[in-house]
Order: structure tokens, then C-alpha cells, then sequence
């Protein structure tokens, strides 16, 4: 691998900080979404989160206490010997509505203390700007990213942190997996649905403010410092045709343009011929303001980050069994064993995903997810012997040392995730745990919190120093 490969760990402020009423945060989606049963239809915006029972659980509000214990946490990198460190700014906690004109300092002044613990250990932060999170605020005036105000909002946000961290921070990620937008629209993107909406307009006019707000957010960053890096970042994991019939491969073509559908945006400037189409086909119409077009031509990504948890699958005719897997439906792909959530694990599908994204657009890519989501059991003596995420990693990291050392993918960095164990995103458990750090709590919200090293931190430690040659 290159010498200066980014070898790091990732988190997100939506799953790990907590501290929601703490310093004048202002209250966030995340906030919002409860444990258990009505979790699900939340995050896809089916149930209006203000119908919830009164005795919901919201395990976001606490989460690990990142807010609170950052500076253990930190330390604990620089052991590891991180590289870099992927962690999100809560939007909330600079604007807690969204529409001040004046940021909250003592937002921001935790994150200026938050930059500088993480260079005093020589680690490079790697900012997303939206995981999964905006100020609630927003979604209750404007109907989230329905509205084009919220475009002016976002802007005003970037603007506030490139302006005060910009000297500090290289990698920026204006959106995470924003593909997601399309099957989880509330999580993702703020959108809660009205009865008898045409819910493939609202998703497509949220989808394209989120790109134009992207591209804004671009401009500005190359205006303030020509250093600043930003990256678009997606979902990825290829589609597999189900087999050699000519439907099931057409299929496969079609999933993943979905999904490219966004990249093809960020990347070249413009909605690709078969977007154009099949918004013409559903009789979408978008309103698209008169500036648009140039903004996406001329503020285009710098590279392309990506999460890769499994590879998925398709058959035409519907048959067969459904896989689970990072949120999207699948069929079950026979060749591969699963996770005990259900994800399959598809290593070489890894180094297929980045080949192709590479063929593709030719953009440096950064993987800025990967990782499996297991159950860690503590022996007597307090150790976590998780030879299982050990195994997940290694054979992850091969292919992708393969796509990057044999196929010749131009690869920034590699952060698993959930580096600390944190809340999971789809069902909201403690349990579903990806960390090389444990932290003891439980799905209901009991535990010290406090930290400790599993055996897989002490094995990654060992692939960092040696720059991957030493993954057993
Ligand atoms: C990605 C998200 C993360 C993370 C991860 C694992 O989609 O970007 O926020 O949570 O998936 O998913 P889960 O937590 O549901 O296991």
C-alpha cells in the first residue's frame, strides 16, 4: 500500500456523542428515532415520530457519550495508531434550528477542542457534514429537504465550518451515503410523508436540493481554501445478477443505477441520460431552479467515499429467498454465509465494487465504511475475544489492498466502522456491535459506559504498523 495510506476509524455524531440538550444543542432527527418495533417505519417516514408512545426509548440521545468522553476516546486512537479519524459534526449543535444567522460558539468551540486533541496525536480528522442528522427545526417549518430554503441553511452551516476548521481539516464528506435518502427518507433525509403524497416526487426534489446544496457546499470549501478536499459518499456494494439470463443481468444494471444515479451527479455535472428518462417515465417533475445546472457542472467532487458492509443480488422473476444486508432489498446470493443480523459476506465483492466505481469515474476513492455489525461476549476475566471481526476485517482489507496494489484503484483510506462501539443506525441496538473498542452498556440503555480493548484492536494495531503486510 502507498506509504501515506489512511489508515483509519470511523464514527458519526448521530450514533456516538449523545449529549443532546447539552450546551445548546438543538433537538435533531436523531433524536427522535426510538427503539424497537416502530424504529423502521420512522426512519422511512411512514409514522410521524410525534405519534410515537410516550414511553419510547430514543438511545440516539445518549448514545456512548462521545460528547462527554472524546478525549478518552481519542487517546485510545492514538494507541491504535490511527492515521485519520471519520467522525460527524452535529449540524444542531452549531445551528440548533437551522436558521440563525449566528452559529452557536459553544457548538462550535467543541469541536475546535475536538480538532486539536485529535492533530496533538498526529491523526487527520475526516469531517462529514450530515450523518443522518439536521436540526429538527428544519423538518417541522420547511418539510426537510423538500424545501429549497434548507439548501440556504446547509450552505450557511458549511460556510460557518469550512470558514473555522478549514485550516485544520483536509477531507470533507458533504453528505452521508446520500443514497440512503431513497429507502430510509427520514433517517437519511429529514422526509416525513403526507397522506396520499407521490412519494417518488418528494424523494427525487429532496434528492436533487441535497445535490445542488452538495455543489454549493463545494464552491464555497474550494472558494475559502484551494486545500479542502470534498468527497460525495454512497452506499456501495455492486448488484449481482441472480444468474446468465439477460432479465436478471438488465436488472442488476438497473439497481445499481439507482445508486450511481447520485455519483453520476457529484462526479460529472449532470443528471445522466437514464435519470432524465426515468423521471420523464414516472411523470416526476422537479422544480429546478435556473442556476442549477451550472452549479452541478462546475463544482463537481474532488473523490468519492464509499461504505461497503455486502455485495447484493437480484432475479428478475422475484422468486426465491430475500437477503438482508445495508438497508436495500436483495435476493439471497447462495454462494455466501451471513451475519447474525442477516448481511452476507462478500470480501471479493468489495474489490469488485471498487473496480467498478473506479472504471467508472476515474476519482480517487476513499472507503469510509466497512465492517461487521456482531454479538461481543465478555469472558470471565472481561476480555472479548471477537476472532470473528478479526476474520470480517482481514479478508475485507486484502481485497481491497488487491483492488488498490493488483488493479491498479487509486485508494485514499480505509476506516472501518464504528470503530468505539456505538448505537446501530437501522435497528437502534447496542448489541449489534462493530467495534475494535467495547462499551458496556446494554439495548436499554444500562452500562458504565466505560471502554475496553477487544482483541481485534490489538490485531488492527498490527495491520497499521505494518501498512496491511501483517493482517493474521
Ligand atoms: C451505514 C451508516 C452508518 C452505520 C452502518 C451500519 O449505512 O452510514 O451510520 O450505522 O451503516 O449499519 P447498522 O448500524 O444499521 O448496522
Amino acid at each position: 500500500m502507498r506509504k501515506d495510506f489512511l489508515w483509519g476509524g470511523a464514527t458519526a455524531a448521530n450514533q456516538s456523542e449523545g449529549g443532546y440538550d447539552r450546551d445548546g444543542r438543538g433537538m435533531a432527527v436523531v433524536d427522535v428515532l426510538p427503539h424497537g418495533e416502530n424504529r423502521m417505519p420512522v426512519m422511512k417516514g411512514v409514522m410521524n415520530y410525534k405519534d410515537l408512545p410516550a414511553d419510547s426509548f430514543y438511545p440516539g440521545r445518549e448514545a456512548v457519550d462521545a460528547y462527554g468522553r472524546y478525549k478518552e476516546d481519542i487517546a485510545l486512537f492514538a494507541e491504535l495508531g490511527l492515521k485519520c479519524y471519520r467522525f460527524s459534526i452535529s449540524w444542531s449543535r452549531i445551528f440548533p434550528t437551522g436558521e440563525e444567522t449566528e452559529p452557536n460558539e459553544a457548538g462550535l468551540r467543541f469541536y475546535d477542542n475536538f480538532i486539536d486533541e485529535l492533530i496533538k496525536y498526529g491523526i487527520e480528522p475526516v469531517v462529514t457534514i450530515c450523518h443522518f442528522d439536521m436540526p429538527l427545526a428544519l423538518v417541522e417549518r420547511f418539510g426537510s429537504w423538500r424545501s429549497r430554503k434548507v439548501i440556504d441553511c446547509y450552505v450557511r452551516y458549511c460556510g460557518v465550518l469550512f470558514r473555522r476548521y478549514g485550516d485544520r481539516v483536509r477531507y470533507w464528506i458533504t453528505f452521508n451515503e446520500i443514497n440512503m435518502l431513497m429507502h430510509l427518507p427520514f433517517m437519511g433525509a429529514g422526509i416525513c410523508f403526507k397522506e396520499g403524497e407521490n412519494v417518488q416526487q418528494v424523494k427525487y426534489q429532496a434528492a436533487h436540493n441535497e445535490l445542488v446544496a452538495s455543489a454549493l457546499a463545494t464552491k464555497l470549501a474550494h472558494k475559502i481554501s484551494p486545500d479542502i478536499r470534498i468527497g460525495c459518499m454512497l452506499a456501495a456494494g455492486s448488484v449481482y445478477p441472480y444468474s446468465c439470463r439477460p432479465m436478471d443481468v438488465w436488472e442488476s444494471m438497473q439497481k445499481d443505477r439507482e445508486n450511481y444515479f447520485f455519483i453520476d451527479v457529484q462526479v460529472r455535472g449532470q443528471y445522466p441520460p437514464y435519470a432524465v428518462k426515468f423521471l420523464e417515465k414516472e411523470g416526476i417533475d422537479l422544480e429546478i431552479g435556473a442556476d442549477d445546472a451550472r452549479i452541478l457542472k462546475e463544482n463537481t467532487v474532488d473523490f468519492i467515499s464509499l461504505s461497503y458492509y455486502n455485495s447484493r443480488c437480484v432475479r428478475s422473476d422475484g422468486q426465491g429467498e430475500a437477503s438482508g444486508g445495508n438497508v436495500f432489498a436483495s435476493a439471497k446470493n447462495p454462494y455466501l454465509t451471513c451475519s447474525q443480523w442477516g448481511w452476507p459476506i462478500d470480501p471479493l465483492g468489495l474489490r469488485i465494487t471498487l473496480n467498478a466505481l473506479y472504471d467508472r469515474y476515474q476519482k480517487p476513492l476513499f472507503i469510509v465504511e466497512n465492517g461487521l455489525g456482531a454479538i461481543d461476549k465478555p469472558e470471565k476475566d472481561g476480555s472479548i475475544e471477537d476472532d470473528y471481526r478479526i476474520d470480517y476485517l482481514s479478508s475485507h482489507i486484502q481485497a481491497m489492498m488487491q483492488a488498490a496494489d493488483e488493479d491498479g484503484v487509486d485508494l485514499i483510506g480505509y476506516t472501518p466502522w464504528g470503530c468505539v462501539d456505538l448505537i446501530s443506525a437501522t435497528t437502534g441496538e447496542m448489541s449489534k456491535r462493530y467495534g475494535l473498542i467495547y462499551v458496556d452498556k446494554d439495548d436499554t440503555g444500562h452500562g458504565t459506559l466505560n471502554r475496553r480493548k477487544k482483541k481485534s484492536f490489538y490485531w488492527y494495531r498490527d495491520v497499521i504498523a505494518s501498512n496491511g503486510e501483517c493482517l493474521r
